[in-house]
Parts: C-alpha cells; sequence; structure tokens
C-alpha cells in the first residue's frame, strides 16, 4: 500500500483488520432525517445501511454531540475515529452534521472523521467534506442495475418528489458512483457498505464490487441482510430472510476480485463507542455526561 494510505488506516478501526484490535471508533447519531428508503429499513430504527438495525439510539444536538466525544476521549485513550452513521442519513441531515463535524473539527484536531451515507446527496457535500478533512467515507452500494434496486429502494426522494422504482434506484446508483469517483479523486479513502439480501443481489455484488474497485474505492464490506420480523422491515413481513453464515462466506469470497473484502464488521450502533464488538454506548449516555 502507498505510505499515505498505510498512514490513514494505520488507527481507523474499520479500515485495517489489524487496528481494530487496538483503536476505538464512536458515533454521534446527530443525523434523524433521510432520503431514501429501503426496504431492509424500519424508520424508526438506525439506518440498516451502516449501522444495527432494529436499534433506538439517542440523537443529539451537534452541541451534546461535542460534549460526548470530549467526555469519551478524556475516558477512552484508544479512541481514535468519530463517525456520523445515522439514525438516518447524515448527508440528508447536513445542517446538524457539518456543524457536528466542524465542532469536533476544532475542539479535537487529533481525531480522524468518517461518516457514511447512502450517497444520494454526496456529490454537492464532496468539496465541503475534503475541507474539513473527513479523510473516510462510507457509500453504501447494494447495485448498479436498477432492475435489482427497484427491489431494495422502492423510492428516493428528489428534489421535492418520491422518484420511485427502476427511476429511482437509477438516479440513486448514478449519485452513489459519482460521489464515489469524486472522493477518490480528493484523496478521500472509500469503502463500500453492501447488505447481502440474498435472492436479490447475492450475484450481483460481484459486479458491485469491480465497479466500486474501478472508481477508487478501498474497501468493500459485504454485510448481511439482518430481517428478523421484530424489526418489522419489509423484508421481514414479506419472509425475506437474511443470508446463511455460508452464504455470506461464498459472497465475500467471490468479490475478492473487486476493492478488498472487510470481515470483521460489527453492524454497530448509530451510537457505539468503544473497540468494535465492545460496545459502551450506556457509559456515555446524555444523562451521565459531565
Ligand atoms: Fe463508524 Fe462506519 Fe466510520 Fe467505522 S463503523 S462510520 S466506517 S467509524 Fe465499522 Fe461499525 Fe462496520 Fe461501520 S464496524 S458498522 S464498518
Ligand atoms: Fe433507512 Fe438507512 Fe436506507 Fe435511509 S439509508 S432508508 S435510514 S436503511
Amino acid at each position: 500500500l502507498p505510505p499515505e494510505v498505510q498512514a490513514k488506516i494505520a488507527n481507523h478501526p474499520c479500515y485495517s483488520e489489524e487496528a481494530h484490535h487496538h483503536f476505538a471508533r464512536m458515533h454521534v447519531a446527530v443525523a434523524p432525517a433521510c432520503n431514501i428508503q429501503c426496504h431492509y429499513c424500519n424508520r424508526r430504527y438506525d439506518c440498516a445501511s451502516e449501522s444495527r438495525p432494529g436499534v433506538v439510539s439517542e440523537r443529539l444536538t451537534p452541541e451534546q454531540a461535542l460534549r460526548k466525544v470530549l467526555a469519551v476521549a478524556a475516558e477512552v485513550p484508544q479512541l481514535s475515529v468519530v463517525g456520523i452513521a445515522g439514525p438516518g442519513d447524515p448527508l440528508a441531515n447536513p445542517g446538524p452534521t457539518f456543524e457536528t463535524l466542524e465542532l469536533v473539527r476544532r475542539a479535537a484536531p487529533d481525531l480522524r472523521l468518517c461518516l457514511s451515507t447512502n450517497g444520494l446527496a454526496l456529490p454537492e457535500h464532496v468539496e465541503r467534506l475534503a475541507a474539513l478533512g473527513v479523510d473516510h467515507v462510507t457509500v453504501t452500494v447494494n447495485m448498479i442495475d436498477a432492475e435489482v434496486g427497484a427491489r431494495i429502494h422502492p423510492w428516493v426522494l428528489w428534489r421535492g418528489r418520491k422518484v420511485r422504482g427502476e427511476d429511482g434506484a437509477r438516479l440513486l446508483s448514478e449519485r452513489q458512483l459519482e460521489g464515489l469517483a469524486a472522493l477518490a479523486g480528493r484523496g478521500i479513502l472509500c469503502k463500500v457498505n453492501s447488505v447481502l439480501v440474498p435472492g436479490v443481489n447475492g450475484e450481483h455484488l460481484v459486479e458491485v464490487g469491480r465497479t466500486v474497485r474501478r472508481l477508487g474505492a478501498f474497501l468493500h464490506n459485504v454485510m448481511p441482510l439482518l430481517s428478523a420480523p421484530e424489526h418489522g422491515t419489509h423484508y421481514g413481513l414479506t419472509g425475506q430472510r437474511g443470508p446463511t453464515a455460508a452464504e455470506l462466506e461464498a459472497v465475500q469470497r467471490a468479490c475478492e476480485g473487486g476493492a478488498r473484502v472487510m470481515k470483521h464488521c460489527r453492524q454497530c450502533r448509530a451510537d457505539a463507542v468503544g473497540l468494535l464488538g465492545q460496545d459502551r454506548h450506556a457509559e456515555f449516555a446524555l444523562a451521565a455526561l459531565p
């Protein structure tokens, strides 16, 4: 790997399998709204494109988020990354999202800033993300084919109206790929998350992996659909199941010709705190902050 990439992943627990044993991340849940609909989402809960579905995170204002970051930084020496991953889409809430990034950047310049998005609003925000020194961005890309996309994303909200079906999926895909290319062009390290929905995009994800690699994505995180009926998602209602461990592994293996495949994702909460898989969100709930 080039030295500038090595430097960027060395202390990012998601981008480096090795780093996740030693470095911690935290999420600040400042972004409630979303601008698309995913069949695997239930809007009462966290964004399932990056963070754990079926979980309700504590929403924060940017000022509360900063207080929380400073409290965690004082208690968790391994903290290296502050991310915004929901509970909706960070870039569908540009006000609170950018205000939070700016506050954290100013008060704790040594922490890396990270963000995860569905990509619909990404192209118009790339410059601002780069200017703030956000050096890691995740885009959830479940398809590059609108026919597949329409079976995952029933609509997108575009300039105040709902665009449904393949037209909406095509629009989403174009914006995701345009945004990815623009990020990579600015030297921002990109991860692509794909939610594996068996029978819908399983075989298609190989092509997704190749395409996003060509556009400069560094990492491909193939995540299993979590669709327990109690999550109340569309897929839960239609009986669509998530992949078995063997199915997930087979798709991850098939994707290896694309961007490098991430296998240590823990599908965190939108208010997760700590080392991956060792969540301390309750210790740092708003009511417990100094
Ligand atoms: Fe958070 Fe995501 Fe940044 Fe990591 S999580 S915004 S890239 S700092 Fe990491 Fe958690 Fe998996 Fe996400 S293990 S859900 S990949
Ligand atoms: Fe839900 Fe996230 Fe999809 Fe928005 S992007 S609909 S919050 S899963």
